[in-house]
Formats: C-alpha cells, structure tokens, sequence
C-alpha cells in the first residue's frame, strides 16, 4: 500500500497516547452489591445495607500505585442504581447510608486519593438504572443521567476516563431506554474536554472479552466510531482495552478471597494484553470493610515483583546495530522518543543486532513510535546460534508494545525484519530478556 494509505494517518490524541503509554488501570467495582453478595443488583436494596465501616480510599491507592496502575476507576454506580456519591437527583446514594452519618461520599474520597497520589481519575456510571423510576422513559431518564453525569464532571475535578458500559435491561415501567449517546458525550467533551469515553464511547475500545485478553493482531486504528476526534477519511485511533477481574466476580465476595487469580494467570494476562497492543483494566474489588482484601493486595504485590524482575536487564543492551537505513542504533537507545526506519520510505526492512556476547532469551519486546501512528502488519524475527541461523517469533500487528514468548535460546545476534507495513514502519523500541 502506497504512504497514502488514510490509515497511516491516524494519530492517537495526547490523551490516547498518555493512556496507552500508562499501560494499566485498576478497576474498583463496589457498591450495595459487595453487601448483598451478588453481581447485579435488583435497584430495590435497602440503602442501609451499605456500611463500609474501614473504608479507606488512600489504601486503594496506594495498592495500585505499587502495583504500578495509573488510571484507577471507580463505580459510582452499577446496574442498581445506588450511587456512591450524594447526588441531588436520587435518594437512592450514600445519604440514605449509615455510613458517615449519611454524610459521606466515596467518590468524592476516591477522587482525592487519587488526586493526591498524581494519579488519573476514572468513573464508571452504568446508563442501565434498575432503582429510577423514569428509566424507560427515555427523554426523562436521559435528562435524569445526564444530570448525574454532570455532577460527577464539575464536583470532583479533573476526571481522565469516563467508562460506559453497553448494558440495557428492562424499565421498571416495562418500556424500554434508548441511550443518547451523542448527548452524554456531549456533555462530557464541554465539561472535560481531556476525558477519554470508554467502550460506549469513541476513544476507547473494548477488546470484546471480559478475560483479559486481546487478539494476536490488534490495530489501534480502526473504522471511525461516531464522534472520533482525529478521523481521517473514515479511520480513527479507537485502541482497545482489556477488563477482567482478579476474581471470578467483579464485585467482592467472601468466598471468592480464596479464588484470587494465579500469578501464573495474571502474568498470562499481561503478556495477552499489554503485550498485545492493549491496555489492561484489572478490576480489584472492595470488599465489604471498604478496603482491598488481604490476598488481591498479596497477589498483586507479587505481580509487580515478576514484572519488574523480567524487565529488569534488557539483553540488547550493548548490542552493535546494523541495518538498512539510518540509526538503527535508536531502537536500543532506551529514548522513547526515537524510532528507527528503512531507507527511502521503503515498507520492509530489518534491523541486526550483534549482541555484547552469547545471550539466553526468553522473551522478545517490540514497539512502534505510536505517536506516528501505527503501521506494521508484519514482522519476523531471528537469532543466531551456535547451529547458524533459526527463527524466533513472527507476528502481525506491533502498536504500542509485542511481547513474544519464546523457548529459551542462546544466541549471538538477532535480526528483527519489518516485511509488511500500510507506511513506512517506525520502530521504537527492541527489547530482548531472560
Ligand atoms: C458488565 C457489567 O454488567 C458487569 O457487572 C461489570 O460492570 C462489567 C465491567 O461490565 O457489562
């Protein structure tokens, strides 16, 4: 394809690319269903039910900061309709709690801790309200939502990602709602214009799965939703993001502290979704004290303790590089904001690394300059050893960040080949580990 390809002119906007470059957000899913047990609630739970006598916001924070997350979002309020905050236009919140007196409001304790700890604000608010009495009459609970919405953008400062989900169930009157989306995004683009809208939303994608894994080939470009900021002859930047929960449930439940995911899994989890071209959103629930239990706080402890150890020495380190066009020394030059290319705006082209003596690898990273935009469609990578020449990994789409998981090998040089690209390629990054 010719460098005109509309495609290859797609560029994230800052925010995008802060959020794709920030790699991991927390999600808290909490409500009167970490009370009730259950996953969705009826809208018909008695507000004094929800008392988390501990709750702790900064210990949230504090847990994702370590674990390295950066965007941390909150459920104001699911499917039930309780909401989290003391919203003028419902009974149905945390004022008719015993919590506080009445007189608490956890958003509002959310948005400071993680304010405080420089973090970026999240919020979940579920458009399917099962508590409202004009749900299902849809002008009057649109105005209703958006009214809600509006609190949320202006009471609690900057909020960085707004999360819609799809979910439209039955009106207590039997109608059923229609969303009006171009309104809600409205509201939002006026209020906080740097705020990304997830999944119901025209700036992030959901992956599709609720597993936490992406696709082998996962384009960040992609046709344009309704209400892309930077189309371009029908395309736009509409990366994806990957929810799951550290436990089978999003909501906290007692009998679920002993099925805390493996870090065998989560460690899959991330190389299937960071690795792939995506952002992880892994849900880490409250429970019912208002604190993060001991076992997802323990696991993701360990979690960042394996990430770190297996990037801690990157192999390539030291390596001579060669290759077609100029500086392919950049992509081993830990600056991330260089990039190696081929000459003359070719779409193919490799890269030879003569590493700094024999190496044993396990793992190969790989990343364009996604600033640019994202353009590989294929690529192939070999090492040298001791039996001459053998093929490591191959793949398609790159974006943001690959991760290849190989069979160990011991090699002396590696040659990492672009042969397909909608533009001229633009690497950023070759990272080789143990
Ligand atoms: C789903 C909801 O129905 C779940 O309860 C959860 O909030 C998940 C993230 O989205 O569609």
């Amino acid at each position: 394809m010719s460098p005109l390809d509309p495609r290859a002119r797609v560029r994230p906007t800052p925010q995008q690319l802060a959020w794709q470059e920030a790699e991991l957000s927390m999600f808290l899913h909490f409500g009167v269903n970490t009370f009730t047990d259950r996953e969705w609630g009826e809208g018909t739970e008695d507000p004094r039910i929800f008392n988390p006598e501990k709750l702790d916001a900064d210990q949230w924070v504090d847990i994702a900061r370590r674990a390295g997350f950066r965007y941390l979002i909150l459920t104001a309020k699911h499917h039930d309709g309780f909401c989290l905050w003391p919203s003028r236009y419902t009974e149905h919140s945390v004022k008719a709690a015993p919590w506080r007196n009445g007189k608490g409001d956890v958003v509002r304790e959310f948005a400071r801790a993680v304010h405080r700890a420089k973090l970026k604000l999240g919020l979940y608010l579920s458009p399917w309200d099962r508590h409202e009495r004009t749900y299902g009459d849809s002008p009057a609970y649109n105005r209703h939502f958006t009214q809600q919405l509006t609190e949320l953008l202006t009471d609690y400062g900057e909020v960085a990602e707004v999360w819609f989900d799809g979910a439209c169930g039955e009106g207590p009157n039997g109608k059923r709602q229609e969303y009006d989306w171009e309104r809600y995004c409205e509201v939002i683009r006026r209020l906080q214009p740097k705020a990304l809208i997830a999944i119901c939303g025209p700036d992030i994608r959901w992956v599709g799965n609720e597993d936490g894994f992406a696709r082998e080939t996962e384009w960040s470009v992609q046709q344009a939703p309704a209400g892309a900021l930077q189309p371009v002859d029908g395309w736009a930047w509409y990366p994806a993001e990957c929810d799951v929960s550290i436990r089978p449930g999003w909501f906290w439940h007692r009998a679920e502290d002993e099925k805390v995911k493996s870090l065998e899994h989560l460690m899959d989890i991330y190389y299937k979704s960071i690795g792939r071209n995506s952002v992880l959103l892994l849900n880490v629930p409250p429970n019912k004290d208002g604190l993060i239990a001991r076992p997802d706080a323990e696991r993701l402890r360990e979690w960042r303790t394996q990430i770190d150890a297996t990037f801690q020495q990157d192999l390539a380190h030291g390596s001579r590089a060669l290759g077609d066009g100029a500086h392919p020394a950049r992509v081993i030059d830990s600056r991330p904001s260089t990039y190696w290319s081929p000459p003359a705006e070719k779409t193919t082209g490799t890269v030879h690394l003569v590493l700094d003596g024999p190496k044993t690898l396990g793992l190969i990273l790989s990343q364009e300059a996604i600033a640019f935009g994202q353009r590989v469609e294929e690529y192939a990578i070999e090492g040298r050893t001791s039996a001459g020449w053998a093929p490591l990994a191959q793949g398609t789409t790159i974006g943001h960040k690959k991760l290849d998981r190989i069979e160990p090998i011991a090699i002396t040089e590696l040659r990492f080949t672009v042969r397909k690209a909608i533009a001229p390629p633009m690497i950023r990054r070759i990272g080789l580990f143990g």
